[in-house]
């Protein structure tokens, strides 16, 4: 139980905050601890799970690690010297994360178990109304600023099988591992071959029966240089915090150069596609199997994946690929096609269904309602999932995304784009504390200016060229979700609140908003 927030039976039943943040993931406790750092301490944190760490606390499955380098994904005010290893396992992240909160003295501000159901704008008192559950009672908070860091892959997207829901074993997904299943000895049937899959499937062979891995599309899989530090090292990182610090400058700029160049210039990933090929060549002595774990799409177009141990687990005399399409789900089996009417039937005891996230049909989205009265939802259904800087959208006044539309990436750390976010956040507030605006709303021409040109550029790059589909593009073949550029460039375009692109409404006598 936290304090705040905690209903009284004396107070009134909707309870004014100054901001609203959802989510206790990076984001959320970024932001958190950036508005108490401000002297802003009237907000609360709704969070529906028990814990703070977002995708850290929920993806416990075996194996789960971090492909970012662990000096650079952790918050730049907030150095960890107690990483282990140069890429860090999930349970040492979510321990920072626990860690990082408690130390910050905010978690007070945090209210667990607590569902936010829907967010409303009211346009006469230019507040957010946001209604939450929590232990199956509902409350309803009105709040002049909502942050929204729900985490862009954060709601678990099944697919869409035959027969999937008359499975009579044990079925999950990967993010809601289940821990009470032990997998010892059991027939075990993986679905997918994405970042998650691949982490799994090693630690699963070695203790399941069978494993049969069912691949779509295969991906690129570059060795991962993956090392644990030594005393002495750690010693050093702990003592000698500039070391630390240029040990994270070393590993942004090694990656903010090279990666962001191939999304243009898909040639110059020549040498590690390279590496992706040995990679295989090394794990893999079958040379059918070599064939079919090699891609046929440019490095880059889907997120390159690291890991050492995933092909020789492939090559494991008690794992099959299979690469035949799923043509159903039997209660006891899975059954897949060859598309010549060839079925084969494969039992299984278990199914873990690693096939990633909703991406650009985020839940939640169906439950933020916006000046005009319609969803984001709506919105985004006629326009594309779109904001302006990735963070505020017309019509949604004072409502902040973050990990919003096209500031996802796929070669560096969220943690980087997060904070430069929550430092736009900021600087907003800080405006519209000085000039006692009650609304900010970005211009419907500037936003769709921003957009225009992200599309513009998005078109010449590898997510776009590279012969793949992926969960970047959206139904209509859009990359709503990358940042097409470096991320010292979003940083700067975050850098100040822009106030000409948005219009603003004066406090304290209301008006509708107007460009
Ligand atoms: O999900 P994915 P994920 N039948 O969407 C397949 C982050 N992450 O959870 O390629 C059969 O990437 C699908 O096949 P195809 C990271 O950003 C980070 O693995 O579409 N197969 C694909 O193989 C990552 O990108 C870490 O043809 C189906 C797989 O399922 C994001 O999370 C670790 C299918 C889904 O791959 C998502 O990764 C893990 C169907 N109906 C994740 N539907 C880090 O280390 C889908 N697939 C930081």
């Amino acid at each position: 139980e936290v304090a705040a927030g905690r209903p009284s039976p004396a107070e009134p039943t909707v309870r004014e905050i100054d901001h609203l943040v959802v989510g206790a993931g990076f984001a959320g406790l970024c932001t958190a601890i950036k508005l108490a750092e401000d002297g802003e301490h009237d907000f609360v944190v709704l969070e529906k799970g028990d814990d703070v760490g977002g995708t850290w606390r929920d993806n416990t499955y075996p194996g789960a690690a971090c492909d970012v380098p662990s000096q650079l994904y952790s918050f730049s005010f907030a150095p960890n010297p107690d990483w282990t290893s140069s890429f860090s396992p999930q349970p040492e992240i979510q321990a920072y994360l626990r860690r990082v909160a408690r130390e910050s003295g905010t978690l007070d501000r945090f209210r667990f178990g607590t569902r936010v159901e829907d967010a409303t704008w009211d346009d006469e008192a230019a507040r957010w109304t946001v209604r939450a559950t929590r232990d199956g009672a509902s409350e309803t908070w009105s709040a002049r600023t909502l942050v929204v860091g729900a985490g862009g892959l954060s709601e678990p997207r099944l697919p869409d099988i035959e027969g999937i829901g008359s499975f009579a074993g044990h079925l999950f997904h990967s993010a809601r591992w289940d821990h009470d299943v032990d997998l010892t000895g059991k027939r075990v049937a993986v679905i997918g071959t994405g970042a998650s899959a691949i982490q799994i499937v090693p630690e699963v062979q070695k203790v399941a029966a069978r494993l049969d891995v069912h691949q779509r599309t295969a991906p690129w899989v570059i060795p991962r240089s993956d090392r644990r530090y030594s005393a002495l090292e750690r010693a050093a990182l702990r003592h000698l915090p500039g070391l630390q610090r240029a040990y994270r400058t070393g590993v942004y700029w090694a990656r903010e150069t090279y990666v962001p160049a191939f999304t243009f210039a898909p040639g110059i990933a020549f040498p590690a596609r390279k590496l992706a090929e040995a990679n295989i060549a090394r794990g893999i002595s079958d040379p059918d199997l070599r064939e079919r774990v090699t891609p046929h799409f440019a490095l880059g177009c889907k997120r390159v994946l690291i890991s050492n141990a995933y092909y020789p687990a492939l090559d494991a005399d008690n794992v099959e690929l299979v690469t035949d399409r799923i043509a159903r789900v039997r209660p006891t089996s899975v059954v897949t096609t060859d598309g010549t009417g060839r079925e084969v039937e494969r039992e299984v005891d278990v199914i873990v269904v690693a096939t990633g996230f909703h991406t650009t049909d985020l839940p939640i989205t169906e439950h933020l309602v916006g000046r005009r009265g319609r969803t984001l939802a709506d919105r985004w259904r006629e326009s594309g999932m779109a904001a302006y800087k990735g963070t505020t959208v017309p019509e949604f006044p004072n409502l902040f995304l973050l990990v919003g539309p096209n500031t996802g990436l796929g070669h560096s750390s969220m943690v980087f784009m997060i904070e430069s976010q929550v430092q736009y956040l900021r600087e907003a507030l800080r405006t519209m504390r000085l000039n006692a605006y009650a609304a900010v709303e970005p211009r419907e021409d500037v936003a769709a200016r921003w957009n225009s040109r992200l599309q513009q550029r998005m078109k010449r790059t590898v997510w776009h060229r590279g012969g793949c589909s992926s969960w970047y593009l959206d139904e209509h073949g859009r990359n709503t979700t990358l940042w097409p550029r470096t991320t010292f460039g979003f940083r700067a375009a975050l850098r100040a609140f822009d106030t000409a692109a948005y219009a603003v409404r004066g406090a304290p006598t209301p008006a509708p908003a107007t460009q």
